[in-house]
């Protein structure tokens, strides 16, 4: 049984991963409508595993015997000005929910949740990545500049990181 404490956090969450579902749903659509096919790609998959994380946390909020609440959303932004802007953006936003699963942990630890600390490890680690990816994809855009051919191929190559990041996924 959760305490009210642990499900409101873990309710909390939930909300968050559903924000950022839609953060990059928007991104998705913004990069789309700009011709960036292999980035609009990259952010729809992303948007998708968003939606997994969300409904990972429902069902183990519903399954110890709490209730997940499906709440209202901020809307995400719809302009993001560069595509570099944007991947920063995504950056600064991964860092945010890693600080909220930090957070997450720690409520665990002085509810004496064990289970929900062990049920978190799973996001604590996936945090890692997440930065991880980021940090990759800037290190990325820094070496393209203004190059349009490095465009051309940055493009091509973000698809390839979303298949990676794919293949890791099914692996676990
Ligand atoms: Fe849910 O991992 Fe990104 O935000």
């Amino acid at each position: 049984m959760l305490t009210a404490k642990m499900e409101k956090a873990l309710n909390d969450q939930i909300r968050v991963e559903a924000e950022s579902s839609q953060v990059y749903l928007s991104m998705a659509s913004w990069a789309e409508v700009k011709g960036l096919e292999g980035i609009s790609l990259f952010m729809y998959k992303h948007s998708d595993e968003e939606r997994l994380h969300m409904l990972k946390l429902i069902k183990y909020v519903n399954e110890r015997g709490g209730h997940a609440h499906i709440s209202d959303l901020k809307e995400p932004e719809t302009d993001f000005g560069s595509f570099q802007k944007m991947f920063k953006d995504l950056y600064d936003h991964e860092i945010f929910v890693s600080q909220s699963i930090n957070e997450l942990v720690h409520v665990s630890l002085e509810e004496k949740d064990y289970a929900t600390h062990n049920f978190l490890q799973w996001y604590v680690a996936e945090q890692i990545e997440e930065e991880a990816l980021a940090r990759t994809i800037l290190d990325k855009i820094n070496l393209i500049g203004n190059d349009k051919g490095g465009l051309y191929l940055f493009d091509r190559d973000v698809q390839l990181i979303t298949v990676e990041s794919a293949a890791s996924d099914t692996a676990e």
